[in-house]
């Protein structure tokens, strides 16, 4: 990178001249590059009749006369021979020297002013130009460029009009050639006769400033393919969630009515035929299904991705690694870096350099809770969790290959290994390197799910370190690194800021005339008969809507870890009487280790419930289009109930406004404890599960209950039991007592779901009815992977008109 533009001059002041030497143009535009080789290649002569300056250091030793021996004992007389070098050197190489080099750039002349002065001297750069340059190159540098580059060397440039007169291509034809390498300064001595400088050795010094100048220009092109392919995918994905969205709209409003009576017998094209395809080998199964079906669960404490996702993320690395290895211009011949080695390494190490920048903004991109894509594309905020991973990975280890490869060239190339230390430049970047590295180790998901608080900590904090670190890594070189920079901190306050907005949000409301009203105490219950936690808060945001999909983040401040957040999945919500607060919103917690279970504790000290103070961040999360569907199937396992709850209620609300095309709900629930059942079924659910369009299947896994058999509720209640059950509900509910979940119109079951022939006999349900089937799974990671499973099966075996939704409760 840009830093090393300091180190490379440094190297071209110290041992020879700098490969890639950052944006350190030596002419002001490509075209002059031309005139500027001829320039270069002939100024270390001597010409008869040149007047020196009053600088000491118009001296000739050759610049590509000793091409291939080293520099170091020609003294500081090189440093003249590469301009570019020679004017900067001095302010890079010392520790302060922060001055931008684009100020210290454009035009350097050699300081000798025989190119200038000399008519013998003019006349030869003046033919080796007319020679070799093409006609824009020829226009653009004579006699503008020419006459700066004197004026760099203190000299004025002599008339060219007899010059030009003169050089007639008879005259050139009869030039004898001169070429560094072979005629070295010392045995031509001062040169009397113009001469033309040979075309061999033009090609070589050209190609070598073009390429040594325009080298990280071409880093940053390659940067650009890296945030090219995220950006494309993410372009992708909002194509797709908006041509999904559109085509729920019209399913919903204009009722494909044709469609539906045709069923599966439709004709169906080869474009329906195609997205079926990809859908049930791309997007729906994990990653090596049928003979690995983790996704949720772990693999070897790994994350096994989703398929598509890890093709996306697979197609990311074959991009990263094909940058990284290209279009090289590295060659034999270099006049300013003999060695190819060498070369290969300074290139390599300002690629993988910008490559890493490159990654930046989609690191940060990936990894926020407010986060415009995660809105506008149909990406799971667990996709992103992988993607933010993988660019992780990327750009730490082009970093790493960047820190190594730049101490190669400082070692063996430079010799100034040991000084650079003291430079900011490099200890930033090796501050900014480790502390990536740190973070990759830290971040291990076995580390994370150990302790996510500490996790969290560091990370945040690091992540900080590593701005700073990386913002002064590339400091000295002004703001040409910025753009890569700024933007991780827009993306960040960005989300910290909507954090805040949508805290104060839920928990605050400006009432004209009465001040401020905040959310209010929240009730939490704890059963350890069904081990789980229930949040009961009103918020105070009146114009909370509460939705199915939502989830909120939970605080409890005033306490010892008040900034401690965690996710919920928005469970049940009501509205009550009372006026101030709008809405009741009530969350299903499991109780874990950190937080969840220090509010267990708190429960079991007070006998059960306490009041406390809870604030709520949100919402999160975004809402399936379940009511476009005919029928739906839910599987869901433990407090993963939470999910399922406000689509039911929601379809109850839509189907009075008749705006769903559900007709039917089948809900399966999985519970270790039978009390769970009771307490959420009989409270928050007790009038939607009497609806008959809803089928209920409870699974108690409790295999000390399972001496209760197999008791269930008729499946198709007459009125007079509805009424009882009804009336018993309002009994119980103003008694406060929880009744049992064998009253309701439920079918309760002990052992574990047979959840593959579930989804295949709802599957083959719709089928028989031509219709659409929608399967939504949230629980135990081993019951959804066994649940994506029985998709990819039923998809395998032809059936389209289903879709599958799955909330996960972690990452
Ligand atoms: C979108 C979403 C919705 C969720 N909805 C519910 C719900 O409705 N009911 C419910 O019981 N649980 C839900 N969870 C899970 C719940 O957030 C965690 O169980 C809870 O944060 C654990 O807190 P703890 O301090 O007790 O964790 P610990 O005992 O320290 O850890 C338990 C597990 O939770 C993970 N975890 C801890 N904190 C977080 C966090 N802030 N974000 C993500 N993962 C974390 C840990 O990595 C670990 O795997 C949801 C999770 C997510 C991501
Ligand atoms: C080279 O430059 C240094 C300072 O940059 C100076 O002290 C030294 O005398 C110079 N040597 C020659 C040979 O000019
Ligand atoms: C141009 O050619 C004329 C005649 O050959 C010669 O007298 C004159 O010195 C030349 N001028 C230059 C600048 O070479
Ligand atoms: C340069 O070297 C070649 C071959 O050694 C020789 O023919 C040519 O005359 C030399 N050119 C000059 C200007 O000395
Ligand atoms: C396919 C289908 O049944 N579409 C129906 C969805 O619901 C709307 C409104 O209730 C109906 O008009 C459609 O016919």
């Amino acid at each position: 990178m840009r830093t090393h533009a300091a180190l490379l001059l440094g190297l071209s002041w110290a041992v020879s001249p700098v490969v890639a030497g950052g944006f350190s143009f030596s002419a002001p535009n490509l075209p002059d590059y031309c005139f500027y080789a001829v320039y270069q290649s002939l100024g270390s002569y001597t010409w008869e009749g040149e007047t020196t300056t009053s600088s000491s250091s118009s001296e000739t030793s050759g610049h590509g006369s000793s091409s291939g021996s080293s520099r170091q004992g020609s003294s500081n007389s090189s440093a003249t021979t590469t301009a570019s070098s020679s004017s900067s050197t001095g302010a890079k190489v010392t520790p302060h020297g922060k001055r931008s080099m684009r100020e210290k750039r454009g035009h350097h002349g050699s300081s000798s002013t025989g190119l200038c002065t000399s008519t013998v001297g003019v006349m030869s750069a003046y033919v080796s130009a007319k020679s070799w340059c093409t006609k824009e190159q020829f226009n653009m540098a004579i006699p503008t460029y020419w006459e700066s580059l004197c004026e760099d060397a203190s000299a004025t440039l002599i008339s060219l009009t007899e010059i030009e007169a003169n050089a007639t291509d008879e005259y050139i034809a009869s030039l004898s050639l001169i070429d560094p390498e072979t005629n070295s300064t010392t045995t031509t001595g001062t040169i009397s006769t113009p001469v033309l400088l040979s075309h061999s050795y033009y090609k070589r010094a050209y190609k070598s400033y073009v390429t040594h100048d325009y080298a990280l220009s071409k880093d940053m092109r390659m940067g650009w393919g890296i945030m090219g392919y995220w950006g494309g995918v993410l372009a992708l994905g909002m194509i797709s969630k908006a041509w999904k969205m559109a085509h729920a709209f019209l399913r919903l409003s204009t009722g494909s009515d044709a469609e539906k009576r045709s069923g599966s017998g439709r004709a169906l094209g080869p474009i329906s035929a195609a997205a079926h395809f990809v859908r049930t080998y791309i997007i729906i199964p994990a990653s090596f299904a049928p003979f690995l079906s983790n996704h949720q669960q772990l693999f070897l404490y790994h994350t096994i991705p989703k398929r598509l996702d890890t093709l996306i993320v697979f197609g990311f690395w074959a991009v990263a690694i094909i940058l990284s290895c290209v279009d090289y211009e590295s060659f034999t011949g270099n006049i300013q870096t003999p060695s190819l080695h060498q070369q290969n390494w300074q290139y390599s190490s300002d690629r993988t350099g910008i490559l890493s920048y490159a990654c930046l903004p989609f690191l940060w991109l990936f990894s926020g809770r407010n986060n415009i894509f995660l809105w506008a594309t149909d990406f799971s905020v667990q996709s992103f969790n992988i993607f933010h991973r993988h660019t992780a990975w990327v750009c730490t280890l082009l970093a790493v290959v960047h820190s190594i490869n730049y101490s190669v060239v400082f070692a063996i190339y430079d010799g100034r290994y040991f000084s650079v230390w003291k430079q900011e430049y490099w200890y930033m970047g090796v501050v900014a390197t480790i502390i990536m590295v740190f973070m990759l180790v830290q971040s291990a998901t076995y580390l994370r799910q150990k302790s996510y608080e500490i996790f969290i900590i560091i990370h945040f904090l690091f992540s900080i370190l590593t701005i700073f670190a990386l913002f002064m890594h590339t400091s000295f070189d002004g703001k040409t690194y910025t753009p890569y920079l700024w933007p991780l901190v827009a993306i960040w306050l960005f989300d910290r800021g909507l954090r805040y907005v949508r805290m104060v949000y839920c928990n605050m409301h400006v009432r004209f005339g009465k001040g401020f009203l905040s959310t209010p105490l929240s009730t939490v219950t704890y059963s350890s008969e069904s081990d789980l936690v229930r949040v009961e808060m009103y918020p105070a945001a009146q114009s909370l809507k509460p939705a199915p999909g939502q989830h909120y983040y939970l605080y409890q401040p005033y306490t010892l870890r008040g900034w401690e957040n965690h996710p919920f999945t928005l469970g049940c919500y009501e509205n009550p009487d009372s006026k101030e607060y709008e809405t009741k919103l009530i969350f299903y917690i499991r109780p874990y280790d950190g937080w969840t279970k220090r509010l267990r504790n708190q429960c079991q000290k007070a006998g059960g419930e306490i009041r406390t103070k809870l604030l709520l961040e949100g919402p999160y999360g975004h809402q399936a289009p379940l009511h476009t569907f005919d029928n739906v199937l839910f599987i869901m396992g433990g407090t993963g109930i939470a999910c399922a709850v406000p689509y039911i209620l929601d379809h109850i609300a839509r189907v009075s406004a008749g705006k769903t095309n559900t007709t039917r709900i089948h809900l399966i629930w999985t519970g270790r404890q039978k009390k769970i059942f009771d307490e959420v079924c009989c409270q928050d659910l007790s009038t939607a599960l009497e609806h008959t369009d809803i089928t209920t299947t409870l699974f108690c896994t409790d295999k000390s209950a399972a001496g209760g058999m197999i008791t269930s509720g008729s499946t198709t209640p007459t009125k007079e039991k509805e009424a009882a059950v009804d009336a018993a509900a309002l009994q119980d509910k103003a008694s406060g007592s929880i009744r049992s979940v064998e009253d309701l119109n439920v079918d309760l079951r002990y052992g574990r779901p047979a959840i593959n022939s579930l989804v295949r006999a709802a599957a083959q349900e719709a089928q028989a009815s031509s219709a659409r089937l929608a399967v939504m799974t949230c629980g135990p990671a081993k019951m959804a992977d066994e649940c994506r499973t029985a998709m990819y099966d039923v998809m395998k075996g032809g059936f389209r008109d289903i879709e599958y939704f799955e909330e996960a409760f972690g990452w």
